[in-house]
């Protein structure tokens, strides 16, 4: 912790003791993630307790990350399918120029900083040499049967400097023993075994829902919670995303995340029992419940609900139409400005960006996707290089620390004074500025709590609306027709217990 972050804690340690808009700290998990709602709570409680879940230290530096990428490559690279059978000919697995640290490298100068390989797809191909199926690399040409794809991948992760993290379906449709729960259950724990162990440090372990079994298909009822276990006692760090107890899908393929995004999401009865029964101390859950619905986290939300946890979203989106390389797609790639307006629409909005980008047969990312990113990644300097607000001298009659607004760190937060949940912070800039980008970041370690704002500018002897929006959360980003001021505001004009901002930036978009 930093000797800021430790003043500011101890500044909100105060605030926690000394108002009622405050949750009592043994209600929570250890880590603040979770607080359970108990029958006497008023819907006021409810909400200050919303207003006091934190994401747990695993979360906060998953969500500081704002950049991932998938790497989907397996069997389908080389049958151009999206999905496998799980009886493919695994000699077809051959990629000539395989090089994992030219993956990495493509995506580390993009920007990225954590990275998920599909160690084994729905079609049950596993790209390392496991002992527990024969359905392996061992029995492809690469490398004569002597390759291991994760290794490769996890050595250049660790040489780069790059999360490293592992995708592994839990849909199979290879093993014999898929639709045996008991059986495949322990055959997917031996491979987790296997993963978790003799690659390093995993920072992300990824399960997806997919299931296309069918109505008449193998019935195989999923033991997540084992699992989470095994993942929680072998690699305590890793978050387990979508399957899993740590990161929500954001609910769409498109890349598009909520306008209203609140990390803080009610939790139902059996979410409950099953948190209760182990201990409290952690996040184990399966998730439930419909995380497509538009509404996840509004007050009337949580006002039914039984208990509260920090549960963010991520926004997984491909660079191409398809998840695997296909020849017919290279001239779909995503351009550089298709690529920012993913990020404004998800890390914009209060999500991690899971951006994949998948090898061709050769083994390598293709020439076209290289350029994409190179070219988002320019335009992404040219347009955060700057904040047009640096500089400017701010007021905030109910607010403190004004400074921590412009001061680049996450860590430090500018808040208003008593209980107070609304607010107006007035910047004079350092001259005039022309920009069309408003980036408001809140102090997400204590909780997420804007409900409402409102950015003015002024110009011609009044203040003019120029952007709104409901939450903020780690990062929102609203852009807007350019707009040339010498002074702007932002009204905060709803918020759930004092409202907190750690940073306020204005940009000029790159043309
Ligand atoms: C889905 C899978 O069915 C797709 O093939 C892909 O892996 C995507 C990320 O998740 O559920």
């Amino acid at each position: 912790m930093s000797v800021c972050k430790f003043f500011f804690s101890l500044f909100f340690a105060c605030i926690f003791f000394s108002f009622p808009c405050v949750a009592q700290q043994h209600e929570a998990t250890a880590d603040g993630s979770y607080v359970p709602i108990l029958p006497s709570d008023s819907p006021a409680d409810i909400i200050r307790k919303a207003a006091h879940v934190v994401p747990s230290p695993r979360q906060l530096r998953w969500q500081e990350l704002e950049l991932t990428a998938f790497f989907h490559f397996g069997i389908n690279t080389f049958t151009d399918r999206e999905w496998g059978d799980g009886k493919e000919d695994l000699s077809v697995f051959n990629p000539t120029r395989f090089d994992a640290r030219q993956w990495i490298r493509v995506a580390k100068a993009a920007g990225i900083r954590q990275v998920i390989l599909t160690a084994k797809h729905h079609d049950g191909f596993c790209l390392w040499p496991s002992q527990y199926t024969d359905h392996t690399i061992k029995n492809t040409p690469y490398k004569n049967g002597h390759g291991d794809i994760v290794k490769e991948f996890a050595d250049a992760c660790k040489e780069y400097g790059m999360g490293f993290g592992l995708y592994l379906s839990p849909w199979d449709r290879n093993s014999p023993v898929y639709g045996d729960s008991a059986k495949y259950n322990d055959l997917f724990l031996h491979w987790l075994t296997e993963l978790l162990t003799n690659y390093g440090k995993v920072d992300e372990v990824w399960f997806d829902g997919a299931n296309g079994e069918g109505p008449n298909g193998k019935k195989q009822v999923y033991a997540f919670e084992a699992w989470y276990h095994l993942i929680r006692h072998l690699q305590p760090q890793a978050v387990i995303a979508i399957m899993g107890p740590d990161v929500r899908w954001v609910g769409t393929e498109t890349g598009q995340g909520r306008l209203t995004e609140w990390s803080v999401l009610p939790l139902n009865a059996n979410q409950q029992a099953s948190i209760a029964a182990n201990s409290q101390k952690d996040m184990t859950f399966a998730p439930l419940g419909d995380l497509m619905h538009e509404d996840l986290g509004s007050r009337q939300q949580l006002l039914s609900a039984k208990g509260l946890i920090w549960y963010p979203a991520e926004t997984d989106v491909s660079i191409r139409p398809g998840w695997f390389y296909h020849d017919k797609e290279d001239a779909k790639v995503r351009t550089p400005a298709g690529l920012m307006d993913l990020y404004f629409s998800s890390v914009g909005r209060n999500s991690v960006l899971l951006l994949n980008i998948p090898p061709n047969r050769q083994g390598l990312i293709s020439d076209a996707d290289v350029r994409s990113l190179q070219g988002w990644r320019k335009d992404m300097d040219s347009t955060f290089g700057v904040n047009l607000a640096a500089g400017a001298a701010i007021s905030s009659p109910n607010g403190v620390h004004p400074h921590a607004l412009l001061d680049g760190k996450n860590d430090t937060w500018w808040t208003t004074t008593g209980s107070d949940t609304t607010a107006t912070i007035t910047l004079a800039l350092a001259g005039e500025k022309t920009f069309d980008v408003l980036s408001l970041q809140e102090e997400i370690s204590v909780g997420q709590r804007v409900e409402k704002f409102v950015l003015e500018s002024y110009s011609g002897g009044q203040w003019t609306e120029i952007a709104s929006g409901t939450t903020i959360g780690y990062k929102r980003l609203i852009h807007f027709p350019p707009v040339t001021a010498r002074a702007v505001r932002l009204r905060i004009l709803s918020s759930r217990c004092n409202p907190t901002i750690a940073e306020f930036g204005l940009y000029k978009l790159v043309e």
